[in-house]
């Protein structure tokens, strides 16, 4: 089996950038050598994790980055989507950390040997636990101090990097962290998630203005992720709660970035739940941006709720080792509907991937199903792009198997199979099969 694209198509050709995927928390380990960060705090809080693990070790990828930098180039990538941790580079006091950055000027330099772009994100989510500590993404100073950051990493870098994304899925930081509580800091309460929302996206547009200044030759822009909202019925009431959802989980980050504007439903919001936007905020947040980062996992349905304003349905048919439906159909209708809402800047799908169970045959890892994963997005992103969008390159979630968040390492993302008692690492037929796609272009 193969990933297998139509002959004509733009993804076949050698413009457009293929690569692969990670986190630093997800990966790195190499916790004693970085301030702790919400995440640590959080795997400590008794059943927040699956499997009650944490990011001490991971992939201990601090101890084996030039291996995994080996095992990037063997996949005959374009480039390669690392995150930066904040609590690595940056001390309490405010300043550089030397032994963060040299961890990551290393990492850089390497790439730029073996011709490999970098797309460097700056925020996946491992906020330092001090400034959580003084409220978070609460807090308004947050922003300003993830700027602060950016300033001084930006700098350090030079010319080392590719691109920049300000944040990753701020949707997750927002509504995850502090309005659901399923991720780190863990807050609970609609009165949060709005007020976190609009910090992260100042903390992007005060960072956007920064790498214009610090870094103008580099692609700089964010990475939003989406799940596509289907009402379970004709109904007036399901169609209606199923467009404020979508306008509450995805439009809430992307319509600010690309008109200045939150979605209408801001109106319908008790006062209590919103953000305190003060003038001049949507201008910074609207500025912009050189290319937009997609995350496309899987589709959502709802309903209307009698209490609630909608109700998600539990997914059928065939589904991920998550409970995520697999509708590569979705993929498509996502880009092609973005398209028509907003003027686009070039379109880069940032993370697509799927957890699916590993089976091994004779030191071959067989994961078929992951490898169907593939095909079947690859080709929804081939048809966005026969119906005018504009997509400039795809990275694979994830180069490795890793920590997966409430998850823990229960579940495998991986296009390479990590064993974590011995930290070998072996590409999966998934992988395989990627590396084949981009070298036969
Ligand atoms: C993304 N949701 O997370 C992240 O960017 C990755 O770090 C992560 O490993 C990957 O997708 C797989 O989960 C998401 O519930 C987590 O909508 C949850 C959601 C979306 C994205």
């Amino acid at each position: 089996t193969k990933i297998s694209l139509p002959t004509c198509s733009p993804l076949l050709t050698k413009e457009f950038i293929y690569g692969v995927a990670t986190a630093s928390f997800q990966i790195e380990g190499g916790s004693t050598h970085r301030l702790p960060c919400i995440w640590d705090t959080f795997c400590d809080t008794p059943g927040k994790i699956a499997d009650n693990s944490n990011g001490h070790v991971a992939c201990d990828h601090y101890n084996n980055w030039k291996k995994d930098i080996d095992l990037i180039e063997s996949l005959g990538v374009d480039a390669y989507r690392l995150s930066i941790s904040w609590p690595r580079v940056i001390t309490k006091s405010g300043e550089l950390n030397p032994e963060g950055v040299k961890f990551y000027t290393d990492i850089l330099d390497e790439l730029k040997k073996r011709n490999i772009k970098a797309f460097v994100t700056l925020y996946h989510w491992d906020l330092p636990q001090h400034l959580e500590d003084e409220g978070g993404w609460l807090n308004r100073e947050t922003a300003y101090a993830f700027a602060h950051y950016v300033d001084l990493i930006t700098f350090a870098f030079g010319d080392r990097v590719h691109s920049y994304a300000t944040l990753n899925e701020p949707f997750c930081s927002a509504f995850l962290g502090y309005e659901i509580g399923i991720h780190a800091p863990g807050k609970v309460g609609k009165q949060y998630g709005r007020k976190a929302a609009h910090h992260l996206l100042l903390a992007h547009g005060l960072a956007m203005t920064v790498l214009k200044q610090n870094s103008p030759t580099t692609l700089n822009g964010i990475v939003l992720n989406f799940t596509p909202c289907y009402s379970i019925s004709e109904d007036a009431d399901d169609i209606a709660a199923t467009a404020f959802a979508d306008d509450y989980l995805n439009q809430w980050y992307m319509k600010p970035i690309m008109d200045g504007t939150y979605p209408a439903i801001i109106e319908q919001l008790p006062s209590t739940h919103l953000p305190d936007i003060h003038d001049g905020d949507m201008a910074i947040i609207s500025q912009s941006i050189d290319y937009l980062g997609i995350n496309f996992y899987t589709r959502q349905f709802y309903k209307a709720h009698p209490t609630e304003i909608y109700e998600p349905i539990k997914p059928t048919g065939p589904l991920t080792d998550m409970g995520w439906e697999i509708y590569p159909k979705s993929f498509t209708e996502l880009l092609v509907t973005l398209n028509n809402t907003y003027t686009l800047p070039p379109i880069f799908i940032t993370e697509n991937g799927a957890a699916m169970p590993d089976s091994y045959n004779n030191g071959e890892i067989n994961d078929v199903d992951r490898l169907d994963y593939y095909n079947s997005h690859l080709n929804a992103v081939h048809n966005a792009t026969e119906q005018g969008v504009r997509i400039d390159g795809y990275f694979a979630w994830s180069l490795m198997d890793n920590f997966e968040w409430a998850e823990g390492y229960l579940k495998r993302f991986g296009i390479v199979y990590v064993d974590y008692s011995t930290q070998q690492r072996t590409i999966k037929n998934s992988g395989l099969a990627y590396k084949a796609l981009i070298s036969n272009r």
